[in-house]
């Protein structure tokens, strides 16, 4: 679906929100067209992935632990080399790199911080299940001239300039919000342009589904328990919901703030911190879901007041439509204020 008649592209887009903000030096504009450029290019090797040889594990292992795959790698140095260039950033971090990469000496330096998760859904990569790439723009908070550095990626979530994350889905799609709404726009390959197909997109305050990894229910907390139950049975004003999960966090996050959804992955035995990183999966997807009037909670405090402490932080995360986000909220606050925490 263009929008109406109109084609409109996304550098079209954001050089016309750039124009209600005469302060604007343009510098955010081009950072977005650079990430715009790394979608494509991971779109691209994404979609012809089972034709080369970029499927399977590339061997080592990231600072979480998890096997890293060739596709993680190839998008991790796309997305670092498509913004480092380019005099409008400073540093980056992503999940693939163990400290943030300050801009190589001899480059020209700028005022931006990307945090970015290269691919997530990793373990989706190979069985052809869609996966997405996310990203956090904050403004360095050092000193303007040099290299940045960790302080100027451990920032709270709130001071976030921009966010959104890219679905490689049944098409490619790009959503991102600079605190003025939230919009999608959809990769048009026979023209390689990204296209607005979804303005102004908000999510309905309460869903139709939730989406959770059932299989960590023994691991969890009764108040995580309670919440689950409640979404599959219903209690009180909870009416049951139907199960959708993809185990790639931007397929069923993108899946519910369209349709009306909860995401959960609460703190378990295994993960006592939860298992989703605060600073380039859970504080990105927060700005987009409130943005579209939705929220996001650690279950206790929500997302975007979290003061991240490191670098690969982990967090508990509720996020989506957001009366179904404050029931579960309320429950699982009220049991950490009580002391509980996941069974040993
Ligand atoms: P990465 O693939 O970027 O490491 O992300 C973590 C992730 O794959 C999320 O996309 C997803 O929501 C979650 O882990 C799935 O975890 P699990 O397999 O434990 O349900």
């Amino acid at each position: 679906m263009v929008h109406g008649s109109e084609v409109i592209t996304i550098e079209r887009f954001i050089m016309e929100q750039e124009r209600l903000h005469p302060e604007a030096t343009g510098e955010l504009s081009n950072l977005l067209y650079d990430l715009c450029l790394a979608a494509k290019i991971i779109s691209r090797h994404v979609r012809r992935a089972g034709l080369t040889d970029i499927l399977g594990a590339a061997g080592p292992v990231n600072v979480s632990g998890d096997l890293q795959q060739k596709l993680d790698l190839f998008a991790n140095e796309t997305v670092r080399h498509s913004v480092q260039h380019t005099g409008r950033v400073c540093v980056t971090a992503s999940e693939e790199d163990q400290e943030p990469v300050p801009v190589p000496p001899g480059k020209p330096v700028g005022k931006y911080v990307v945090l970015y998760d290269p691919l997530d859904g990793s373990t989706n990569i190979d069985v052809n299940v869609s996966i997405g790439t996310i990203f956090s723009i904050h403004r360095r908070v050092t000193k303007k001239n040099g290299p940045g550095g960790l302080p100027d990626c451990l920032q709270v979530g709130r001071k976030q300039i921009a966010a959104g994350y890219i679905l490689y889905g049944s098409s490619t799609m790009l959503v991102y919000t600079t605190g003025q709404g939230v919009h999608g726009f959809t990769l048009d390959p026979t023209i390689g342009e990204f296209l607005l197909s979804h303005a102004d997109i908000t999510t309905p305050p309460v869903g139709k589904y939730y989406s959770v990894n059932e299989s960590n229910w023994n691991r969890w907390t009764p108040a995580a328990q309670r919440v689950v139950a409640a979404f599959k049975d219903g209690e009180g004003k909870i009416q049951p919901k139907n199960a959708r999960y993809i185990g790639s966090l931007v397929a069923d996050f993108h899946r519910n703030l369209i349709s009306g959804g909860i995401f959960l992955y609460p703190a378990d035995t295994k993960n006592p911190q939860g298992k989703l990183r605060l600073l380039y999966e859970a504080a990105p997807l927060a700005f987009v879901v409130e943005q579209a009037g939705g929220r996001a909670s650690d279950g206790c405090r929500p997302i975007l007041d979290l003061v991240p402490a490191g670098l690969h932080q982990k967090t508990p995360l509720v996020i989506g439509s957001k009366d179904d986000v404050a029931f579960a909220a309320k429950i699982l606050a009220a049991e950490a204020a009580a002391g509980g925490s996941a069974p040993k």
